[in-house]
């Protein structure tokens, strides 16, 4: 059992034909997950293939798995559930025999699911230990009774959910990641600089209860931090490695101004010429207007700002403990200090009405430089899945297809068509394009491109209706 294939699996479809599956569209950084995994599996031979990035055949991936001991499969979210449950039947039907482990937040939220669709283990939640074990039993044999975080299935029936693990409680215990498993080329974050494009973390989780949301749910509403020495001593790893674009994948970025100032201050002591990008709440923006000034001057390029609605009604429904009057002085102030705003929006919650859905469509212009909307969905996990049950026909959320599962949130769809193909024809974008700041030039360039490539690329399997697939694999 030395041999791994790491696998973020092939894109057999490209996206949903849904405007809110942004597959591919507005740059691109690898999972940290695999690279955090291979680091703490010293003595294994990991190779990575990452499908969402470059364009693998499934000969190449028969290949590949062949050659490996066992596969490690990330199933992210239900956008991309369908192509991991390709991946997972085309290794059971080509390398049969080879261990097929499972891993990821969409994992995790439906573990049996994947034991039911071929996977012969699920790590739930956090990898690190639990691979390492797992690895080490299945060389043996098992047994697998007594690997806390694992769900796994002895025969075709057969499923098990272990008793969950405790969470590590020093992040800075965990071995480095080793980001050499990731081809930089694959990877562009539209930050307006030149280099390579990686992620890393400086923190995992939030403490926050937001009812839609499943990350904060994937590690029990906590957050722990990596010591500012130990960020700096990742970030310094993976300048040497020639990165100098970071996607921070925290969910909650920022949230002790006082720790994360020592990172900045780090930053800008060693000259590290970073750009990066990372989540922010609102309240964190405007709880330490210092703390921003110094994140751009260590290279804070994207805010990707939590703004969800302006409605105050729906963030206190959603319990987002933030106000629209936050909002407005979190933008101002990320504006003051010059980083673009991506802004998370979303439209279709629950019982939001019509004019409060046009009330965020609207809003979204001022608030951002580029709007990121979703179409609510409902996720495995969160409050909200139980709240939204009774409207959601015959669907689990597995898959991705909100409007198919909610037919009262049809309405929204056209006029989220609508809404994109005016904004993006719209001549301001056009003048960011051209006239922008660097990175509002190097975002629209960025999206313009992809969306082109992807037309240019489409050919009829690729632009197959995923839900079609569905139909075809459950005839
Ligand atoms: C980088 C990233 C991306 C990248 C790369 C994704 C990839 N998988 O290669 C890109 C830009 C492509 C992307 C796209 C999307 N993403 Co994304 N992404 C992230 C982000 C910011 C960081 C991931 C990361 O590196 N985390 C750090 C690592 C260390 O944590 P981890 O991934 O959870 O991994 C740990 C465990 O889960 C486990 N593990 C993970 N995989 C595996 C595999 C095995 C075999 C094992 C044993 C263990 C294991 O071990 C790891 C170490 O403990 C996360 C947010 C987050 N904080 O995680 C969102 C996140 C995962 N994405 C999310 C979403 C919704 C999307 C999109 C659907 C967005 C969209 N509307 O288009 C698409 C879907 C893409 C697709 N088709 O699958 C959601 C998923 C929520 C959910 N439950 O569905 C998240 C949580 C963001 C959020 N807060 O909503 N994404
Ligand atoms: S603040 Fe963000 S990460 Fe935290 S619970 Fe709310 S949506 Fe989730």
């Amino acid at each position: 059992m030395k041999k791994l294939l790491m696998l973020q699996p092939i894109r057999v479809y490209k996206r949903w034909p849904m405007p809110d599956d942004f597959t591919g569209l507005l740059g691109n950084s690898p999972t940290l997950a695999f690279a955090q995994l291979k680091g703490a599996l010293q003595g294994y031979d990991c190779e990575f293939m990452d499908g969402l990035a470059g364009d693998y055949t499934l000969a190449e991936l028969t290949r590949r798995a062949r050659a490996a001991d066992a596969v490690l499969i990330n199933a992210h979210s239900s956008i991309g559930a369908l192509n991991s449950e390709f991946s997972v039947r085309h290794i059971l039907e080509n390398a049969p025999g080879k261990p097929i482990i499972m891993g990821g937040h969409h994992a995790t939220a439906y573990d049996f699911e994947w034991l039911g669709r071929g996977a012969h283990f699920v790590v739930r939640n956090e990898g690190e230990e639990t691979i390492v074990e797992l690895l080490a039993a299945i060389a043996k044999g098992g047994p697998y009774k007594d690997i806390k975080g694992l769900s796994w299935r002895d025969g075709e029936h057969n499923f098990h959910r272990n008793p969950g693990r405790d969470l590590i409680k020093d992040l800075d215990s965990l071995p480095m990641p080793d980001w050499t498993i990731y081809d930089p080329k694959l990877y562009y974050l539209p930050l307006a600089s030149q280099g390579y494009s990686t992620t890393a973390e400086t923190s995992r989780g939030c403490i926050h209860r937001c009812r839609f949301c499943a990350a904060s749910e994937m590690w029990s509403h906590t957050q722990r931090f990596k010591s500012p020495e130990r960020v700096l001593e990742e970030l310094r790893m993976v300048k040497r490695l020639g990165f100098n674009k970071i996607w921070f994948s925290d969910d909650n970025f920022g949230a002790d101004p006082e720790r994360y100032m020592k990172i900045y201050e780090g930053m800008i002591r060693e000259d590290m010429n970073l750009r990066f990008a990372s989540f922010l709440r609102c309240d964190t923006v405007t709880r330490s207007p210092e703390a921003m000034k110094l994140a751009y001057r260590a290279g804070l390029r994207g805010a990707l700002l939590g703004i969800e609605t302006p409605v105050n009604r729906i963030l206190k429904d959603f319990a987002k403990a933030n106000t629209h009057e936050t909002t407005v002085k979190a933008v101002e102030i990320l504006r003051g200090v010059g980083a673009f705003i991506a802004g998370f929006m979303m439209v279709g919650y629950l019982d939001e009405t019509q004019e409060e859905t046009d009330l965020t469509f609207r809003a979204s212009d001022e608030l951002t430089d580029y709007p990121i909307i979703s179409i609510f969905e409902p996720r495995m996990g969160t409050a909200d899945f139980a709240r939204a049950k009774l409207d959601m026909p015959g669907g689990d959320m597995f898959y991705h297809n909100t409007v198919k599962f909610i037919p009262s949130k049809l309405h929204i769809l056209d006029q989220y068509r609508n809404f994109y193909r005016n904004y993006m024809m719209h001549p301001k974008q056009l003048r960011k394009l051209l006239f922008g700041t660097p990175v509002q030039k190097d975002w629209y360039r960025t999206m313009y491109w992809n969306m082109a490539r992807s037309v240019l690329s489409a050919t009829p399997a690729k632009a197959a209706h995923p839900w079609d697939m569905v139909r075809v694999v459950y005839k």
